[in-house]
């Protein structure tokens, strides 16, 4: 298999991430960027679906009327030549200093206000290039001083804003779904909604909680010391994932945004897995950057990079799914008794009464092995390539 991608295999990149010029906080840029266009063209010859964009990725925040129609009548025509689309938009609220200290959850009314109506105009632009999915990321949204920003009340203006921008969208009659994408910290020192689990909390919490689902990011949760697969799955599981930002990072270091898969290949190979198999149709986005050493043609090795690894793990993924010896250490792993699960399954007063009444092994329960050092070895083999 040549691993090359194709645009059924939905790859898409922020215009963001290619066009990252290579600045940290101890460094000026290493790079100059590319134009949009320029991008989408790059993009699309090496085999992506698509881009994404911050509503400032496309169109200066200082831009006029026309200067901004200008620059999207051209991003159009070139997403048009070259048969790329727009899945996902979402909007700037991070960079401006006037987000500083938060925009949907700024303890100035007038910040929350300005934060709103940029994001409406971010929404009715991400629409105009045929986004579905808008994703919230709140990079701001957060303290590092807890005694005069009350996280109470930060939950209560992002809850005011996101029900409002729900109500925005169905006002205008669009087919947008929003996605918020939880992340631990940085730029702030602890930022709301930290994890998926903690995002999913809240959208329980929304008016219209069925238009809002997440965007898990690999580096996020990775950040958190935490398990990306999980996340993801609890996403699935409650029907939620509505995007996702696929990366790589180092436990425990600053956001590195790595190349998807080239640090912890074995959670990248059990995240294609769970993507593939159950059967996720969006957008496989990668949220990543090229290192800061790199050129011009190191950022498209980087593109390429991510979109090779997917597809060698997906086809790892196919090869597990497969593997006789692997299948038979799972099934051997998994332990069913009719019986019983007739019992659990539901709750019935019969069935509490039958459960209280059976009498349980316990020792033998605690003796049986699992199995589970030859099933990762299995596992360990096959990434390695020797199976
Ligand atoms: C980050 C985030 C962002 C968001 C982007 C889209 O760590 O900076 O991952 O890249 O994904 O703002 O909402
Ligand atoms: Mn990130
Ligand atoms: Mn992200």
């Amino acid at each position: 298999m040549s691993y090359t991608p194709k645009k059924e295999d939905k790859f898409t990149f922020g215009l963001w991430t290619v066009g990252n010029i290579g600045r940290d906080p101890f460094g000026e840029p290493t790079r100059k960027g590319f134009s949009a266009p320029y991008m989408v063209e790059k993009l699309s010859q090496l085999g992506a679906y698509g881009v994404n964009f911050h509503d400032n990725d496309l169109v200066p925040i200082t831009a006029s009327a026309s200067e901004r129609d200008k620059i999207v009548k051209e991003f159009k025509q070139a997403l048009k030549d070259n048969g790329m689309v727009v899945p996902m938009a979402t909007t700037n609220l991070f960079t401006d200093p006037a987000f500083k200290d938060g925009a949907f959850t700024s303890a100035d009314a007038r910040v929350r206000a300005y934060a709103l109506q940029k994001t409406m105009n971010a929404i009715d632009l991400g629409v105009e290039c045929g986004a579905t999915t808008y994703v919230f990321w709140g990079g701001r949204e957060g303290s590092e001083v807890d005694a005069t920003n009350n996280p109470l009340e930060g939950m209560a203006w992002f809850r005011e804003c996101i029900n409002f921008l729900c109500e925005y969208v169905k006002d205008q009659g669009y087919t947008l779904k929003f996605a918020l994408e939880p992340k631990p910290n940085e730029p702030r020192a602890d930022i709301y909604l930290p994890t998926v689990g903690s995002a999913l909390g809240f959208i329980a919490t929304l008016d219209d909680p069925g238009m809002v689902g997440v965007n898990p990011e690999f580096a996020h949760e990775t950040m958190a010391g935490l398990s990306f697969v999980h996340g993801v799955a609890q996403a699935i599981d409650a029907g939620k994932l509505f995007h996702i930002d696929l990366n790589d990072q180092k436990m425990g270091r600053f956001d590195q945004d790595l190349r998807f898969g080239s640090e912890n290949q074995k959670p990248a190979l059990f995240t294609v897995k769970l993507l593939e198999d159950s059967g996720y149709s969006g957008p496989r986005h990668f949220d990543a950057h090229a290192l800061r050493t790199e050129d011009a043609e190191g950022v498209w090795a980087f593109a390429k990079g991510c979109m090779r690894t997917y597809l060698i793990l997906k086809e790892k993924a196919e090869q597990f799914n497969k593997d006789s010896e692997i299948q038979a250490a799972l099934a051997a792993y998994k332990v069913s008794d009719a019986t019983l699960e007739g019992y659990s399954k539901s709750y019935s007063s019969a069935n509490a009464k039958a459960l209280k009444d059976h009498s349980f092994d316990r020792v033998a329960l605690g003796e049986r092995g699992p199995g589970l050092e030859h099933l990762d070895q299995l596992v360990v083999d096959l990434l390695l390539g020797v199976r």
